[in-house]
Order: structure tokens, then C-alpha cells, then sequence
């Protein structure tokens, strides 16, 4: 318990006779020590975060009662890493941001973590409300209770000193429990400045207990999705975050093995089950996708990232048509069932609990494991697959393109299976989805449910705070861009953080030109043969620029090694790239083109 000695306020009438009861002076706490110790009462031990009014003060304090602050230069950033936190330990990541410009710089990454489902929560410091409500334009003035609301799971504001326990357990609550999300908590500058009798401040503070209450599905739910499974002849796993976010890896592995069901991983559940395992259907998805009667998402959410359930990807006529499967969904939200499609077994839980009564079932009822005609099947598909990829990376190029570059990198990460790999970029993401194997579970982190650039900073400091361990952030040229001066900040904690850009002069690719021949560059492209090693050099750490996969190969083993920061130029031809990577189809000249 933090709190600041002051004496109580005398009258300048008494004597000092009368005052001597007063020499053991009231102890008195405020609004900054209650926020920490409501925060440290719930093991929070890192703030993630970029100072200002009063965020200073709070981060100052924060560090001298033992807490970690970790300060950035874009709030964007400071948020993404607080995301990333909370999806790595399933507790709320904390970010602390200034009021207004800070809030908004913070938002979009908070909506972010609401989109995929991470749990954290973002306080802000906020300006006078009565000046705020009657916009009389105070300093950084903005209405942040409600411009958060739209996009975050809850939204909070602090009035008073004594409230600051019980709201600070309120945003934990609302950002692990059920499907986990992003929390706004608005700080007003006053209340962190109040005082109150410390005592009772202590007594104000509370210790959320079971803040993500187990949900288990009735045994009807169970009985139900078990006679589906049980009648399917061509069924198929598909694991998505959620099912990584769990935690609940071996009863999940278990489960797959016990049913010998194949299975699909999404991008972040790739390694959750390693994508090596014999079960691993992944190199076979589109056939597994068309072809399966039965489809069990645990984790997944049937959105644009699985083309809503229906359509050709599923094996439908077209993209209105919902496919002739089953569906069986294990979600925490209930909502999420019929979301797209009918939802024939749906199994509203949370997953641990959900998948142990599965397998509960399964131990007394039994399951016969599919056919092999199906399993068959799939596993000649993968190693069809599997062997057109080995083709491709054998292929050198010189200057290196994206494949080339990706073979040398998935041989040394193979070695390290246990360090975070980050991902963003367009090519750089789609392909190195499918050439990089993983092999641990939650090891994979990438642009998500958004598609969005910029998390690539962010995501690899958190990961390295949190797990401390290495971590490589494979980034696109232009995707890192958006949060490239964190380098710094990783430099400034000595980070093992290991950089890698796939250079290729632009966005998607660099050889675009401007049509009317003028002096501007067009759109996509940018300054020709960048060195972005020289920006982890300006700041102490190593850089490298590479131009041959045998160059690369070094550079990154050196670099994970090492254990400092590093950050590798690869240098990859303009030409190589697809405009807007896998999602091609969604630009609105092909679609009109294909009509
Ligand atoms: P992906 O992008 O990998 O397909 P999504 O983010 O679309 O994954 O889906 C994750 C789903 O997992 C969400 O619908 C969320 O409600 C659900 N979820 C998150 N945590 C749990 C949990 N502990 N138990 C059950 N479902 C969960
Ligand atoms: N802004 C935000 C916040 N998110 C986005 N997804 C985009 C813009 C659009 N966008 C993509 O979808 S990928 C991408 C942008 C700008 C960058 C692609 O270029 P890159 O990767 O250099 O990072 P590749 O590997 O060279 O294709």
C-alpha cells in the first residue's frame, strides 16, 4: 500500500497543546498511489505507455513503487504491445496515454485488440469534465468516455478517489471475461490529484476474484455436438485465436488426436498443434475446406478472413450460397453462433471447460476416428502441396524475391520454434503464413482480424517484455513504416528483438510509375534502396543489409543469438509482389474486371 504522509489540516486558532493528539499525523493517499495500488493488487507488473500531463507523474510513481514502464514514442505503439501482453497471459495488458491527441493515437489500436479479441485496458488522462461538457476549450479538451465507446468492449470514467478500486476491477472484468476485449478507463487529471484518508483507501482497493469465470455448456450442448461429429463422414478442426488464447493446448491436442479429426490452424493458431503434426491438414486447406461435410471452428470466427462459411472457398456455387455442411462452433460468445451460416451444434463456452467435457464424453461414449478414405485423402493433397512448395523455395533468385528470402529464413527459425514470431506486410504476411512452419503454440503474431499494419513494433516489444525471450518481427517494407521509430525504444530497453524488412522499394512492390511522367513518385513507391539498418544503428543497436539468402540466414542467426537488438535490411527485387498480397480479389477494379 503506496500512500503520502500529510498532516491533517489544523485550525491556525488552536494551541499546540490542542493539536497534540495530531502529532501521529492522518495518513493520506490520492487518486495517483490508489490507480497504482489498485493496479498492483491485481499483479499487474507492466504499463505500457507515452507520457504527458498527468501521465507523467503516474508513470513516475508507477516505476518507484515497482512497477515496469515501458514508454514509447507513438501511443499507437504503446497500445499494440499492451494487446499483444494480454493475449500472451490472458490478463489485461495496462497502456496509460495523455488525454485528447494521446487518447485518439491509442484508439485505433484499442479497437484493434476489441476486434481480436485481446484483453487490456487503456487509461487516459482526461481534462476537466466541466470544461468538457460545456466545450469551453480546455487543453487537449475531448468528450474520450464517449468517442471510446464505439469501438472497445467498456468504457469507464473515474469521478471520485474513493471509486478508483472498484474501477479499476470493473475494467478487468469487462476485459477477460466472456470474450475478452479492449477497455477504456478516463482518468480525469483532477482525480488523480485527490486525497483521501489512506486507510479507507486501502480498503477501497479490490482484488477481482476469478475474473474469467469458467463457462461451461450444458451436457445437451455436449450430447449434441458429439452425434454430429459422430455422423460426419469428411469432418475437419478448424482452431482460430481463440482456441491459442485458451490455453488449454494439450486438452486441444488431445482432443484432435482422440478424434483423428485433420485440422486447419488460422494464422495465429498456427503452432498451437505443431504444423508438422501428422493430423495437419493445413497444406491441404482449400480441398479440406470444399470437400469436409462437418466443420468444427474452436476459436474461429467464420468473417471475411473464412470467406463467412459459404460460397466456392466452401464449396458453393457462389459467394451468396451457403455450403451442404455441418457446422459445430465452440465460442465463448453466444452471439457469435449464427453469425454467417447455421450453426447445427453450437457449443457456447469458454474452451478449456468445453473441450474437457468433450473429451470427458468421448473417454465414456467412445469415437470412431474418420475413414481413411478421408484422411487419405487429405494427407496425399498436403504432400502434392507440400512438394510444389519444397519446389519453389529450391529456386534461387538473385536479386532475392519473397520466396527466396522466406526459405532462408524459415531453416533458422525452425531451430528456435520457442521465440515470438511477428508478422505484417501484404506478400510478406500471405506468404510467409504458409512457408513458415510453427511449432508452439502462441508463437505467431500478425495483422489479425483487421488485416492492419502497424502492430509490428508494438506486438514484438510486448512479446519480449512479456516472455523474454527473442522475438523476430518479419515485416513488410511499408508495414513497418507505420511503427518503425519504436526502434529506438527498443534500443532504449536493450530488447532482443531481431528486425527484418523485406525491402522491395514500396507498398506491395516498388517498380510502379507515375503515368503522367512527372517528378512525383506514383503511390506505391518509395525512396529506391533504403537502408533501414542504419536506423537500429543510429540508435546503438546492430543492422545488417543483406542482398543473398546465404547473407540472411547469418544475419538472423547472429541477430536471434545475440540477444540484441538488430535489424536486418533484406534487400528484395521491386518486381517480386502481388499487388495487395492474397487479397487481391478484394480491389475494386479486379472485382469489377471479373464481372
Ligand atoms: P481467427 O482470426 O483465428 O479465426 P477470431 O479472432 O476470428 O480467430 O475468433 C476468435 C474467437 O474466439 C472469438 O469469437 C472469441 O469470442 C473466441 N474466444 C476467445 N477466447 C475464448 C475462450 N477462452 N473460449 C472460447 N472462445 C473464445
Ligand atoms: N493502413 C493500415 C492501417 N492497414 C492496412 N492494411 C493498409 C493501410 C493497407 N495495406 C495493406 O493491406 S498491406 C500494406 C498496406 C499499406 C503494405 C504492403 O506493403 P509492404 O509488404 O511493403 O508492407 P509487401 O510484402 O511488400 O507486400
Amino acid at each position: 500500500m503506496s500512500s503520502i504522509l500529510k498532516p491533517v489540516q489544523t485550525d491556525e486558532t488552536t494551541t499546540l497543546a490542542q493539536q497534540e493528539p495530531l502529532t501521529t499525523a492522518a495518513e493520506q493517499t490520492d487518486g495517483f498511489h490508489l490507480v497504482i495500488d489498485a493496479l498492483k493488487a491485481n499483479d499487474v507488473d507492466t504499463i505500457y505507455g507515452l507520457v504527458g500531463i498527468p501521465i507523467t507523474d503516474l508513470a513516475r510513481m508507477a516505476q518507484a513503487e515497482g512497477l515496469r514502464f515501458i514508454g514509447f514514442r507513438h501511443e499507437a505503439n504503446a497500445v499494440n504491445a499492451a494487446a499483444i501482453a494480454g493475449y500472451l497471459t490472458k490478463k489485461p495488458g495496462i497502456a496509460m496515454t495523455v488525454s485528447a491527441p494521446g487518447f485518439l493515437n491509442g484508439l485505433v489500436a484499442l479497437a484493434n485488440a476489441t476486434v481480436n479479441c485481446f484483453p487490456m485496458i487503456m487509461i487516459s488522462g482526461s481534462s476537466e469534465r466541466e470544461i468538457v461538457d460545456l466545450a469551453q476549450g480546455d487543453y487537449e479538451e475531448l468528450d474520450q468516455l464517449n468517442a471510446a465507446k464505439p469501438y472497445v468492449k467498456a468504457s469507464f470514467r473515474i469521478n471520485h478517489v474513493e471509486d478508483i478500486g472498484i474501477a479499476v476491477a470493473r475494467a478487468i472484468r469487462a476485459a477477460v471475461s466472456g470474450r475478452p476485449g479492449g477497455v477504456y478507463l478516463d482518468v480525469p487529471a483532477k482525480l488523480l490529484g485527490q486525497a483521501m484518508d489512506a486507510a479507507a483507501g486501502k480498503k477501497s482497493i479490490v482484488k477481482v476474484v476469478d475474473p474469467a469465470p469458467a463457462q461451461i455448456p450444458a451436457p445437451e450442448a455436449i450430447t449434441r455436438a458429439l452425434d454430429v461429429l459422430k455422423n460426419a463422414k469428411r469432418p475437419v478442426i478448424m482452431l482460430g485465436k481463440g482456441a491459442s488464447y485458451a490455453q488449454a493446448d494439450a486438452d486441444i491436442r488431445a482432443f484432435v488426436e482422440k478424434t483423428g479429426i485433420p485440422y486447419l490452424a488460422m494464422s495465429m493458431a498456427k503452432g498451437l498443434l505443431p504444423d508438422n503434426h501428422p493430423q495437419a491438414a493445413i497444406a491441404a486447406r482449400s480441398y479440406a475446406l470444399k470437400e469436409a461435410d462437418c466443420v468444427m471452428l474452436i476459436g474461429a470466427r467464420l468473417n471475411w478472413l473464412l470467406s463467412h462459411g459459404k460460397g466456392p472457398t466452401w464449396g458453393g456455387k457462389d459467394h451468396k450460397d451457403w455450403a451442404d455442411k455441418k457446422f459445430v462452433q465452440i465460442d465463448i460468445s453466444a452471439q457469435e453462433m449464427d453469425s454467417n451460416v447455421p450453426i447445427d451444434a453450437p457449443l457456447a463456452g469458454d474452451i478449456g471447460s468445453t473441450i474437457a467435457a468433450l473429451l470427458k464424453e468421448i473417454e465414456q461414449s467412445g469415437f470412431d476416428k474418420p475413414d481413411a478414405a478421408w484422411t487419405g485423402a487429405i494427407k496425399e493433397k498436403s504432400d502434392a502441396n507440400v512438394a510444389k512448395m519444397a519446389k519453389t523455395l529450391s529456386s534461387k533468385s538473385s536479386p532475392m524475391n519473397f520466396m527466396t528470402a522466406l526459405s532462408a529464413m524459415r531453416d533458422v527459425l525452425k531451430t528456435r520454434p520457442d521465440i515470438c514470431l511477428v508478422n505484417e506486410g501484404a506478400n510478406t504476411l500471405d506468404l510467409a503464413r504458409s512457408v513458415i512452419d510453427m511449432y508452439e503454440p502462441r508463437k505467431r503474431l500478425d495483422s489479425g482480424t483487421w488485416g492492419v499494419m502497424g502492430i509490428g513494433m508494438g506486438y514484438a516489444i510486448g512479446a519480449a517484455v512479456t516472455t523474454g525471450k527473442p522475438v523476430v518481427a518479419l515485416e513488410g517494407d511499408s508495414a513497418f513504416g507505420f511503427s518503425g521509430m519504436e526502434v529506438e525504444t527498443i534500443c532504449r530497453y536493450n530488447l532482443p528483438v531481431t528486425v527484418v524488412i523485406f525491402n522491395n522499394n514500396g507498398v506491395y512492390k516498388g517498380n510502379d510509375v507515375n503515368p503522367t511522367g512527372g517528378a512525383d513518385p506514383a503511390p506505391t513507391v518509395f525512396v529506391k534502396g533504403a537502408r533501414y539498418d542504419k536506423m537500429m544503428e543510429a540508435f546503438g543497436g546492430i543492422g545488417a543489409n543483406v542482398t543473398t539468402p546465404e547473407e540472411l540466414s547469418k544475419a538472423l542467426t547472429e541477430g536471434i543469438a545475440s540477444g540484441k537488438p538488430t535489424l536486418i535490411n533484406v534487400v528484395i527485387d521491386e518486381n517480386a509482389g502481388t499487388e495487395s498480397g492474397r487479397i487481391a480479389h478484394l480491389n475494386p477494379q479486379s472485382a469489377a474486371k471479373k464481372k
